[in-house]
Order: structure tokens, then C-alpha cells, then sequence
């Protein structure tokens, strides 16, 4: 039995980053890692399997997918229609309401989208943890985008065959908010995953940050069951910081950050200065998210939409898990 279903994830970022696999064919993360889930942002993926067509057919934003893209996505549906015993293909429909693919974890809800609605349309009732380990295998941080509020990734031995993310519980009404300062509208030169690769093959300090992320992410989590914003906060810059300083030494350097970057790093250090509890994070693209508490978003906000340069900010508290809707069902 298969049929249609429509499914809405939102992007997670991560305060102690995923960089760097384990193991490449199971896509194990080498570190363990802590996101937090923005309601602001979201990725909405429609599935159906049908009859009629002969290859998967893949849109993204309203253009035809590129050959990867779709390869990539392809391979998750087959996994699907392995574990479903499905042999037709499938169409999928999926849109973001934020730039894609500019280090804005738009893999991370589009995998967790794609994993949630491919499932439910091939008449699969999968629990949540094995949904995000269906996404983990596309994207590591699509794992986590699963579930809502701060979630965690471990990082399992070699080998491991099942990995799901985990919600961090009663995470969801604390009064935390994530400013995500869009500072280009154009698409990223190097994905995550090559880049990572890159680091891991030529970066001489790929062994410190192994070291180090661990108890980077150790003292994230406490933090956040704490509800310690000043100790995450300060945790997150050291992961983000200590992860491009390892992606800057490969070779060839990988930068991600642009002038822009760095000037709403300086501003945010500028209010820390002046007394707001504002904390940066950067991933694989040169935006920049800023940690603060709910109540002080507004005065960040508006602050960092006066940096030359900046394309907007938008403001996002803890979202929720991912949700599915079947639309129809086929005999
Ligand atoms: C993270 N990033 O923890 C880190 C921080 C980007 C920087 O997870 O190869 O798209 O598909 O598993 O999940 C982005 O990498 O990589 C990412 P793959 P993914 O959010």
C-alpha cells in the first residue's frame, strides 16, 4: 500500500558541531553533537509513490533537482521501497522557506522532511528514532531535525548500524531564541560533506578538534539541562570557532566566513560588551547565528540589521519535531 503524504521539518544548528565522519559508508559522525530546532524557518516535502513513472522525479523550489540532488534523494526512497518491499517510483515536491543550500541546514530539514513524508506515504508507521536514523543516513544533522527543542547526535563506534538523534527533554519552553543573520543570498561554494572530507584528509589539526569537541559538547548539554545560557553559549563559540580554525588549515584553506561574517561577530562582541548575553555560531556558509535570551532577540536583532552588509535576520525560538500529514491513500 502506498500513497501521498506532505511533511514539515524545521532547520536545526548546531551549538556543538558535527564536523567530520567516522565512517563514511554507515555516515557516523566522528563527534558528538548538540542542536537546537528553530520554529522560524521550514522545509515542507511532498511524496507520493506512483504508478506511471519511470524514473523519481525531484523539485526543489520549483526547479527541476540537479542530477545529485536527485541521486541523493534517490537513494533514500530506495531505502524506503526496500524496507516498504514498494517497487514504483516516486515524485517529490519540496520547498524551503529560506535560502537553500548556504550553510542555512537546509540538508538537515529537507532529509528530515523527505525521511518523514517518504515513510508515511509508502504506508510505513515508523516511530520517531527511526525516521531520523532513515535521515542520518542522507545527512548527518537531518538526524536531529527530526525531533524539536535541543536535540543530540552521538557519536557511535565504527560500524554501528542504527543512530538516532535524541531530544534533550524539557528543553521546548525554555526562553531561548537563535537570531540568524543571512548575510549572502547566493549558494555556498563547498558542501558540508566534501568539506569535511577535506578537512579530515589535510587539516594538520583534525586531531585536536577530535579531541577537543567532546567535552565541548559535554559542556553544551549541561548547560542546556542547566538552562545556563551564559556556559552554552560560551561553549558554542569554542566549537564553532575551533571548527573552522580546523577547516581553515586544510589545504587548500577552506574559509567560510566573508567580511560580513566577521563584522557580526564583532558586533555581537561589542553587545556582550555592553551587557547583552549574545553568543555567535557559523556553520559551512558565511551566516552567522546569534544565542541570546528571548526577551534581549529584539535589541540583537535590530542591532545586527545595521551591519553593512547583512541581508536580514530572522529571528527563531525552539521549534517543534517534525510532522507528517498522510494526503491519500492508494489501494
Ligand atoms: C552541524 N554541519 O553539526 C555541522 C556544523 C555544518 C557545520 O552537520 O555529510 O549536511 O550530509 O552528514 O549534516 C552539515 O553537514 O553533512 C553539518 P552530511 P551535513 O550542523
Amino acid at each position: 500500500m502506498s500513497g501521498v503524504a506532505c511533511a514539515t521539518a524545521h532547520p536545526n544548528i548546531a551549538l556543538a558541531k558535527y564536523w567530520g565522519k567516522l565512517d563514511v559508508e554507515h555516515n557516523l559522525p566522528s563527534v558528538p553533537s548538540l542542536s537546537m530546532t528553530l520554529d522560524a524557518m521550514a522545509t515542507t516535502t511532498s511524496v507520493g509513490f506512483g504508478r506511471g513513472l519511470e524514473a523519481d522525479r525531484v523539485v526543489i523550489n520549483g526547479n527541476v533537482a540537479s542530477e545529485s540532488d536527485a541521486r541523493r534523494v534517490s537513494k533514500l526512497l530506495d531505502r524506503v521501497r526496500a524496507a516498504a518491499g514498494i517497487r514504483t517510483r516516486a515524485w517529490v515536491e519540496t520547498a524551503n522557506d529560506f535560502p537553500t543550500a548556504s550553510g542555512l541546514a537546509s540538508s538537515a530539514s529537507g532529509f528530515a522532511a523527505l525521511a518523514l513524508a517518504a515513510t508515511k506515504a509508502a504506508g510505513l508507521e515508523w516511530e520517531a528514532a527511526k525516521v531520523s536514523d532513515l535521515a542520518r543516513r542522507s545527512s548527518a544533522s537531518a538526524s536531529r531535525s527530526v525531533f524539536g527543542g535541543f536535540v543530540i547526535l552521538a557519536a557511535p563506534p565504527a560500524g554501528t548500524d542504527f543512530l538516532a538523534a535524541e531530544p534533550l527533554a524539557d528543553t521546548m519552553d525554555w526562553q531561548v531564541a537563535m537570531s540568524v543573520v543571512v548575510t549572502t543570498l547566493q549558494k555556498k561554494e563547498v558542501a558540508s560533506t566534501e568539506g569535511m572530507a577535506h578537512t579530515q584528509a589535510t587539516s594538520p589539526y583534525y586531531e585536536a578538534w577530535l579531541r577537543r569537541a567532546p567535552s565541548l559538547f559535554e559542556r553544551a548539554r549541561r548547560a542546556v539541562l542547566a538552562r545556563d545560557l551564559e556556559a552554552l553559549g560560551t561553549a558554542a563559540e569554542e566549537s564553532a570557532f575551533a571548527m573552522h580554525a580546523c577547516a581553515m588549515a586544510a589545504v587548500p584553506s577552506l574559509i567560510y566566513f566573508s567580511p560580513v561574517t566577521l563584522a557580526v561577530v564583532e558586533r555581537v562582541r561589542e553587545l556582550r560588551r555592553a551587557g547583552t548575553a549574545a553568543y555567535v555560531t557559523a556553520d559551512a556558509g558565511p551566516h552567522v547565528k546569534v544565542l541570546s535570551s528571548a526577551r534581549d532577540a529584539a535589541i540583537v536583532a535590530s542591532s545586527l540589521r545595521e551591519v553593512a552588509g547583512v541581508e536580514k535576520v530572522i529571528v527563531a525560538q525552539p521549534g517543534p519535531a517534525a510532522s507528517v500529514k498522510l494526503i491519500r491513500r492508494d489501494a
